[in-house]
């Protein structure tokens, strides 16, 4: 592959965050519970979010920290209950003025707050009725999005409605290590990620009518998926993955619907696994007004999956401990996501395929083109770094964000408008079911004294930011 270098000049270095990852202090000041408190304090559970890496405290060190290094842009995400402790009704003022506060010093150190309304913590309450599969949650968030709109979007130049919302019903209700902890429901699956597309466009279209001065769009983590062989039931293997995954909420965000071609893939799955889709038509007004109007692509990429024909039963076992080679995906309908022995793979079992970004990414230029301008919102790469006389030497994370960033530049030589990337994550953080082991930040967090050092990949990435290109 030809080498490139060079970033445009008004590109984005940004390393990301969220609110329960990060924060820490899940009661103080008001907050009032999600999801995934009661689902972290269960009992066996390996870890909790108290105090993760002490955000709440610990912004301003941690800003300072980005200015010194280069990072002109943080993704931060909003807890729905530290602003609204029971997901909706009275506003907690104390949840207002932290938000803020760290808007205000995002901006005070030139590094620009990109905010996510939902990143995966869903009020308690909510969670309990029904979580997704109730539309009444659609009004609610649009309520408290519009909240955050008339409090922070003065400020706010990049909103983005969810994060990932694949991700919520694969790991809830197929993989079954998020809350509510089921496997193998792709009905409730698709279901709700219907449901917060539809939460996503009215919200992107509230934004609009508000006229404020800045963007708003979507993060979604886009999985490569590629069939292990050229044998016809691999490649349908691979594309209802990749329905499923990936096309279905695009479709809805991008295109305003869902195309004839996605809805075959889909009902093949509903239809294997006793499901129906429910839409009212008013949904897809709701689409068609967001899809003209959305700004931008947050585009999260980490890995890519390689597929083959399932026959069976659905079988998963999750790696969340980082012990190599121990992962199984296969899902009834859909296929067998399997080891290729030509691609190396994290701990954690994740294929390390940087060719399957720059798909991604000419994918949605070919697919979407529409899309005005996409920002890798998330990657980074997961790795249990060892800590020797205050230093990290990470060189296989560096490698990592290395290869990747070359696909980003050479889409963007080809024309894909890619206009930042934000590495997960800025500093150490909570891994939602796989706890403290696996760190990705830039910054060590020691989680004895909540003490930050810079790792070799810190350094490396300001020198970057600097020079504006790749550094070997
Ligand atoms: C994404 C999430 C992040 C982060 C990351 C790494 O799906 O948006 O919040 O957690 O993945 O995942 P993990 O912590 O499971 O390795």
């Amino acid at each position: 592959m030809a080498t490139f270098k060079k970033f445009p000049e008004d590109f984005i270095f940004g390393g990301a965050t969220a609110a329960y990852q990060v924060e820490g202090a899940t009661r103080e000041d008001g907050r009032g519970p999600c999801a995934w408190d009661d689902y972290m304090n269960r009992p066996g559970s390996r870890f909790t979010a108290d105090p993760a890496s002490d955000f709440y405290h610990k912004y301003k060190e941690d800003l300072q920290l980005s200015h010194d290094f280069g990072v002109n842009g943080i993704r931060i995400s909003i807890s729905w209950t530290r602003i609204l402790p029971e997901g909706k009704g009275a506003i907690n003022q104390a949840g207002i003025d932290y938000y803020n506060d760290l808007i205000n010093e995002c901006i005070k150190q030139g590094v620009e707050p990109f905010v996510t309304l939902h990143h995966f913590d869903t009020p308690l309450p909510f969670f309990n009725n029904g979580h997704w599969l109730n539309r009444d949650l659609i009004d609610y968030f649009v309520d408290y999005a519009k909240i955050c709109f008339e409090n922070f979007g003065d400020r706010v130049k990049k909103w983005a409605t969810f994060n990932e919302p694949w991700s919520i019903p694969q790991n809830g209700y197929i993989a079954g290590n998020f809350p509510p902890h089921k496997q193998f429901d792709m009905p409730s699956a698709i279901q709700m990620m219907h449901i917060m597309m539809v939460a996503h466009a009215k919200a992107v279209n509230l934004y609009k009518s508000m006229n404020l001065p800045g963007q708003i769009g979507i993060v979604h983590t886009l999985e490569g998926k590629v069939a292990m062989t050229d044998k016809p039931e691999d490649i349908h293997a691979r594309d209802l993955d990749d329905a499923m995954a990936n096309r279905f909420m695009l479709d809805a965000c991008f295109h305003g619907g869902y195309d004839d071609e996605t809805m075959a893939l889909i009902n093949e799955i509903l239809e294997k696994n006793d499901g129906k889709l429910v839409t009212y038509p008013e949904d897809f007004e709701e689409f068609k007004k967001a899809a003209e109007q959305i700004d931008f692509l947050g585009m999260n990429y980490y890995s890519s999956h390689f597929l083959q024909a399932h026959d069976g039963e659905s079988m998963i076992y999750n790696n969340s401990t980082g012990e190599k080679g121990t992962s199984v995906f296969a899902l009834k309908g859909v296929g067998a996501r399997v080891c290729n022995p030509e691609v190396p793979t994290t701990d954690w079992d994740w294929p390390i395929y940087p060719v399957g970004m720059y798909n991604q990414l000419k994918r949605i230029a070919r697919d979407y083109p529409n899309y005005k301008t996409i920002y890798i919102s998330e990657n980074g790469m997961g790795y249990k770094d060892d800590f020797i006389d205050g230093k990290i030497d990470d060189t296989p994370r560096i490698e990592y964000v290395t290869q990747h960033l070359e696909y980003i530049l050479k889409a963007v030589a080809e024309g894909v408008n890619v206009k930042g990337y934000y590495i997960w994550s800025l500093m150490d953080v909570l891994s939602w079911s796989n706890g403290y082991n696996k760190r990705y930040g830039l910054f060590y967090v020691d989680y004895n004294d909540q003490k930050r050092y810079p790792k070799k990949s810190a350094y490396w990435y300001k020198l970057m930011t600097e020079r504006k290109e790749i550094v070997p």
